[in-house]
């Protein structure tokens, strides 16, 4: 496989959870041949990677044990990787990631950033292979209680920096590590939302950026219907794509998202207009949108919030010149060079 990592176009993972009971695909792919057809299908759409995911971490979910894991994941991997599609292992357990791996699996995503299982970066270190590392706080019974924060894009972005340091100490070469803000996790529609409109700050780590936004539950509040009854996870689609996109051209790597072909299909466009790249230094953020979508007049962003650029009248960076990614965060690549910039 190409090196991903270092990919110049927005990298588009898709999201295959082989679970009973994840909040929003969950017991659709949970038959291998279901799962391994969805697979390929995300695949064909565009995806670079697709993203198989054995246990749910919703909010509130039970853990499953490593067997569990391992028998869920295991033969959709298999059959998708001799198929020729490059999968990634949401996982957070070292043994499971290194079965996976031993199986053809080409990254490791790893929700904890590294923290639920100490022996995860040494599975990571002999493979060589791209790391992702969310910010986490805790398991998912525990998450909602672990949503405080003195500044949230501060302590993210510090408490990643020690997941970083702490995968360079164990050997981790700086230019398979990629970083992620962890929304919805430990996390209120406030934070995830204060955290999309000031990625940069995040960029600013030296590493790639994932962003995974994809149906989750802030933007099923933003779009609640006039009685507050926040919309299903099937109709977040349009504002999936629309933070995505947002996100990228504020200089993320890449995004992960259920429903691929809406997302490169959006991405296309971004590029084929120049890769125009959001001002990096963001206005102060106004707060947090309302939680009502349209029909009360007031429905975010209102000409604030994540638009960045609004503020200033300039949107737009780069178009003519077609700048290359890194924008905002230009001169943080290769991320081997700018490991501990800023830090
Ligand atoms: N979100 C979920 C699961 N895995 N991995 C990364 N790197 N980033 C995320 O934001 C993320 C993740 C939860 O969503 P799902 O239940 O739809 O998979």
């Amino acid at each position: 496989m190409t090196d991903l990592v270092q990919a110049q176009d927005p990298v588009v993972m898709g999201v295959l959870n082989v679970t009973p009971d994840s909040f929003s695909d969950g017991g659709r792919y949970a038959d291998v041949d279901a799962a391994v057809a969805h697979g390929v299908r995300l695949h064909s759409d565009g995806a670079h990677l697709v993203d198989v995911g054995g246990e749910s971490t919703r909010p509130g979910a039970d853990r499953v044990d490593a067997e569990t894991e391992v028998a869920r994941v295991l033969p959709v991997v298999r059959e998708l990787t001799a198929a020729g599609v490059p999968v990634s292992i949401d996982t957070t357990r070292a043994r499971v990631a290194e079965a996976v791996l031993a199986a053809g699996a080409d990254v490791v995503n790893d929700v904890s950033g590294g923290l639920a299982d100490p022996d995860m970066a040494r599975v990571v270190r002999d493979a060589g292979c791209p790391w992702v590392l969310m910010h986490w706080r805790g398991h998912s019974r525990r998450m909602r209680d672990l949503a405080r924060y003195t500044d949230v894009v501060a302590d993210v972005r510090a408490e990643l920096a020690h997941r970083v340091d702490d995968a360079l100490r164990a050997g981790v070469a700086a230019d398979r590590i990629i970083v992620d803000p962890g929304l919805g996790f430990a996390k209120t529609a406030e934070h995830n939302w204060e955290l999309s409109a000031r990625l940069p700050e995040l960029l600013d780590l030296g590493h790639p950026l994932l962003f995974g936004a994809s149906r989750k539950s802030y933007l099923g509040r933003l779009l609640a219907d006039p009685a507050g009854q926040p919309r299903a996870t099937d109709g977040r689609a349009a504002a999936t794509v629309a933070t995505s996109v947002l996100a990228v051209a504020a200089g993320a790597w890449g995004v992960r998202v259920h429903d691929v072909r809406g997302t490169v299909d959006a991405l296309a466009v971004w590029r084929a207009t120049g890769r125009p790249r959001l001002v990096p230094t963001v206005p102060p953020y106004p707060g947090p949108p309302d939680g009502h979508g349209p029909p009360d007049g007031h429905g975010p962003p209102d000409g604030h919030g994540p638009a960045v650029g609004a503020a200033t009248g300039t949107p737009w960076r780069g178009a003519a010149t077609g700048t290359p990614r890194g924008g905002a965060a230009a001169g943080a690549y290769p991320p081997a060079e700018a490991g501990r910039a800023g830090r």
